[in-house]
């Protein structure tokens, strides 16, 4: 069975005046979309893998056959980074998290605001295209916020996504041009946590 594009849950110009809506377009019909074709032929060549869904054949990758490795890597990452930052984001949403994922927010990182600017140095100082994650440990049963090049999954490693900012220049040039930082300043005021707190519970009790 071939992956497919999901729908956003929201319109292109949903997100302006934060995400401009010709970004929503070419990230979500363009970008993804290639990940989501490139991901379907590199696994033609191994039909014992069709029956697998995104999230194990990421946290199985290494029963993922050497010569189509990379490929699941990048575009099966891909996939999964983009799907899962769709639903990260929404109108009308940003301000903080309450609940749950405040309170381990608040126990791993201090407070919300040094949550915040961890999370957007580990996106500044990714030299290149990559993504800056909050992510659950479950080995350290403990939320940590990382960087991550390229489209690598911290679902390779055991990790499972909280929240993440997609920082390839594809998701911000048309508007931010070089200014990232304007970029993930911006972004805060479309994340929906409540989304975050639905992955946070979801994460923590081993789902
Ligand atoms: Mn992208």
């Amino acid at each position: 069975m071939a992956f497919t594009l999901p729908a956003l849950p929201y319109g292109f110009d949903a997100l302006e005046p934060h995400i401009d809506a010709k970004t929503m377009e070419i990230h979500s019909q363009k970008h993804h979309k290639a990940y989501i074709d490139n991901l379907n032929k590199a696994l033609e060549s191994a039909p014992e893998l069709a029956s697998k869904d995104i999230v194990t054949l990421l946290r199985e990758i290494k029963s993922v056959p050497e010569s189509i490795r990379p490929a699941v890597i990048n575009n099966g990452g891909g996939h999964h980074n983009h799907a899962f930052f769709w639903e990260s984001m929404a109108p009308s949403a940003g301000g903080e998290p309450s609940g749950a994922l405040s309170d381990a927010i608040k126990a791993s990182f201090g407070d919300f605001a040094k949550f915040k600017e961890t999370f957007k140095q580990n996106g500044l100082t990714q030299f290149g295209s990559g993504w800056s994650w909050l992510v659950w440990d479950p080995a350290a049963a403990a939320l940590k916020a990382i960087k991550k090049p390229n489209q690598d999954s911290p679902l390779m490693e055991g990790l499972v996504p909280v929240l993440g900012v997609d920082v390839w220049e594809h998701a911000y040039y048309l508007k931010y041009q070089n200014l990232r930082a304007g970029y993930i300043d911006a972004w805060w005021n479309v994340v929906n946590w409540k989304k975050a707190d639905e992955a946070y519970a979801a994460a923590k009790a081993g789902k």
